[in-house]
């Protein structure tokens, strides 16, 4: 194979926490068993192709910034150069899987037909170097938003032509993953929103939304796939408001349109932080109705308010999100952590893919053994418990079996007054966190 990242001449080693190489890991250490899994099992990290192959630097200010060897030649030739650029990175790195959108691993052709052949020829080319390096598929997804024909959206596009196209494009993607083994594919709302409400029909674009995933979930059947259907929430950008917006209203939504078995949710920790949440808020949404598919491992900026799409460092949001998968039944089962996000502009070396890498698995692996040690030694979760203890009352399990009535609670309340608030102990909890955190 050749090699476009030579200075890496050996797989990325685990070297431990005293290490002082920053092209080596101090926290992954993919054969480590936490709780009765390897590190490597409870991550299943991923490389996204959009970003660490296609990525330039290019910004609202700039275009783009950096040429990478791989990015070279006719369309189809960079294609199949920044396939192989993909395995021997993912290779070289330790990481297991990769995700792609159609769009990035094959270029558009002038026609429908010929991006359907362009794709193809790229996949038969994946398959075999999947099969050659052991690099797996984690999902696929299709770009519906590049296009200027999706300005106006995809499965909630005005013009029924465009949904046409849009669902002939999932189709010829999720047939594409299915060829792959893709273990899931994403849906993410790219352009399904709306600038503005006095060109909208609202009502008719959520039944129209509806009918598009429906269309996929039938083919998904015909076809044979038996990956998982992941919905990936994002509240603004590129739309001023996105119809998923987050984990909740994705929930209801497809509760509301029959679709709720279909789906997981995928969720990013930037999208969070867009919606005003954090990143633990959506995954203990999501985790609470058994709905937590898969996670695009990223963070924002405090200081920007737009999706940054930056490596993730801060461990505090590592731990928080370790504790919420460790308590899912499987943790995240099919799914895994997707590095969606890029270097700097100004990380302009093919050398910061990797330091970028290292330094996101190695913020998660800490913030695993993190929560490992919080739950194993029930630091916050046994005040938890106690903060919530009345509920095993007679009275509270009358109620929670519905067996209580406005007549009976309201004779309860009479004979046994006022409720006492009990301090919910923040700042002392916050001292724990800390001890588990730096200790
Ligand atoms: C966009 C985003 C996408 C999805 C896949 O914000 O996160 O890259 O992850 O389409
Ligand atoms: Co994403």
């Amino acid at each position: 194979m050749s090699t476009y990242f030579p200075q890496i001449s050996a797989p990325i080693a685990y070297e431990g926490p005293k290490s002082a190489n920053p092209l080596a890991f101090r926290w992954y250490d993919a054969n480590r068993v936490v709780r009765g899994k390897t590190m490597a099992e409870h991550f299943r990290f991923s490389v996204a192709f959009w970003h660490t192959f296609k990525g330039s630097g290019a910004d609202m200010f700039g275009p783009a910034a950096w040429t990478r060897e791989w990015n070279t030649g006719s369309p189809m030739q960079m294609a199949e150069q920044a396939l192989r650029a993909n395995f021997e990175f993912c290779q070289k790195l330790g990481a297991p899987y990769y995700c792609f959108h159609d769009r990035d691993i094959a270029p558009e052709g002038a026609t429908f037909a010929e991006s359907c052949k362009n794709l193809d020829a790229i996949v038969a080319q994946a398959k075999a170097l999947q099969q050659e390096t052991g690099v797996k598929l984690l999902w696929g997804t299709a770009n519906l938003f590049s296009n200027p024909r999706y300005t106006h959206g995809a499965g909630t596009n005005p013009d029924v032509h465009a949904f046409a196209y849009a669902a002939a494009q999932v189709k010829h993607a999720l047939e594409a993953t299915h060829e792959l083994g893709g273990q899931n594919y994403v849906f993410w709302g790219g352009r399904e929103g709306y600038e503005t409400l006095l060109n909208t029909d609202y009502k008719q674009e959520q039944e129209q939304f509806a009918r598009f995933l429906q269309l996929a979930v039938d083919h998904k059947k015909k076809i044979g796939f038996t990956g998982q259907f992941l919905i990936e929430p994002k509240p603004k950008e590129p739309t001023k408001h996105q119809y998923d917006f987050d984990t909740a209203t994705v929930l209801s939504f497809l509760r509301a349109h029959g679709l709720f078995e279909h789906f997981k949710i995928n969720i990013e920790a930037n999208h969070a932080t867009l919606a005003g949440h954090t990143f633990e808020h959506e995954l203990t949404v999501a985790a609470a109705e058994g709905k937590l598919g898969s996670i695009d491992a990223n963070q924002g900026d405090v200081l920007l308010g737009w999706d940054t799409d930056q490596f993730p460092s801060d461990l505090y949001a590592t731990a928080a999100a370790m504790t919420v998968v460790l308590q899912q039944p499987g943790g995240i089962g099919s799914g895994g952590f997707n590095f969606d996000a890029k270097c700097r502009r100004g990380s302009n070396d093919a050398l910061d893919l990797f330091y970028a890498h290292i330094g996101g698995m190695d913020a998660f692996a800490r913030g695993l053994l993190v929560a490992d040690k919080l739950i194993e030694e029930k630091a916050l979760s046994a005040f938890v418990a106690e903060r919530y203890a009345s509920w095993k009352s007679p009275l509270g399990q009358e109620i929670l079996a519905g067996k209580s009535s406005s007549d009976a609670l309201e004779a309860w309340v009479l004979e046994h007054g006022e409720p006492t608030p009990k301090s919910g102990r923040q700042e002392m909890l916050e001292i724990v966190r800390n001890d588990y955190l730096l200790g």
